[in-house]
């Protein structure tokens, strides 16, 4: 597979050809996970590669995320093929002052598939609407995600009004994002760390 082939239709934003690429790559034989680890998640990394050097700009990356939303609609059914959330449940969503969601959503569909119950709050969620959320659905997981440095210290404030809350002890709070470190995730005290969403399932299932 070829990332190429998903780069143009993300850098013009041209949800149809990104969309049937994807379609393309399933029919090819390759796995929803290697048509995103391979194919989509790489493309996507060369969009933020060329935002960072100036040679496109917010309204192009807007496009490219529009478009990937496209893209991993045709992957869902694939990746969430486990219904009805015996594993357990979670609470998950990007952390205050954050906009970035989709490697949270790839996350989500990532652990629906593993037969998590997934109560998504979405972005930029404060502590205090995460603490409600866990008062509110007693979840066994919290999943926090933070795409910008300037928000990874939302994950500490997080544990931080958990703890206040009295319900830190209550729950495993797992962290990720593409700053965010497992040395980091450790000084926060954070309960575990995942890379990518490949192995946010196979985290929780060590965590108990
Ligand atoms: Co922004 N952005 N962005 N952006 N953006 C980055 C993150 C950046 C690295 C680009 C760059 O400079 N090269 C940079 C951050 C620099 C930094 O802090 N180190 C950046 C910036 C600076 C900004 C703004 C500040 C730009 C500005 O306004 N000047 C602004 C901030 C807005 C805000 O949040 N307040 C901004 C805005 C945006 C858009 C809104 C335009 C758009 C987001 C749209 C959306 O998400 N709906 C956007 C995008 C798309 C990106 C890039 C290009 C792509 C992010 C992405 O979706 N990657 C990104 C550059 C890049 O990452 N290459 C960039 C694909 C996705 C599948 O990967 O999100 O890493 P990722 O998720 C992975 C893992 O990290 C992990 O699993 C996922 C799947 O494998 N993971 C978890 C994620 N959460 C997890 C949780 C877990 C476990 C694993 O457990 C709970």
């Amino acid at each position: 597979m070829d990332k190429d082939n998903f780069l143009e239709p993300l850098l013009t934003g041209d949800t149809e050809t990104l969309v049937r690429e994807t379609q393309k790559a399933l029919e090819e034989g390759n796995g929803p996970e290697g048509v995103l680890q391979e194919g989509l998640i790489p493309a996507m990394g060369v969009v933020g590669e060329q935002f960072r050097n100036g040679e496109i700009y917010i309204p192009e990356v807007l496009l490219a995320a529009r478009s990937m939303h496209g893209a991993m609609a045709v992957l869902k059914p694939f990746l969430v093929r486990t219904a009805g959330g015996g594993a357990g449940k979670v609470v998950i969503g990007t952390v205050k002052g954050d906009l970035h969601d989709i490697g949270k959503n790839l996350v989500v569909m990532m652990m629906e598939g593993g037969g998590y119950e997934v109560v998504d709050l979405g972005a930029d969620v404060a502590a205090e609407r995460f603490v409600e959320a866990v008062r509110t659905h007693k979840p066994a997981f919290v999943g926090l995600s933070a795409l910008l440095t300037t928000t990874m210290k939302e994950m500490r404030q997080t544990l931080l009004a958990l703890e206040k809350a009295e319900l830190r002890k209550s729950v495993r709070v797992i962290v990720g994002g593409a700053p965010v470190t497992a040395k980091f995730a450790a000084e926060i005290g954070a309960d575990g760390f995942a890379p990518d969403a490949t192995s946010v399932v196979a985290l929780m299932k060590s965590l108990g």
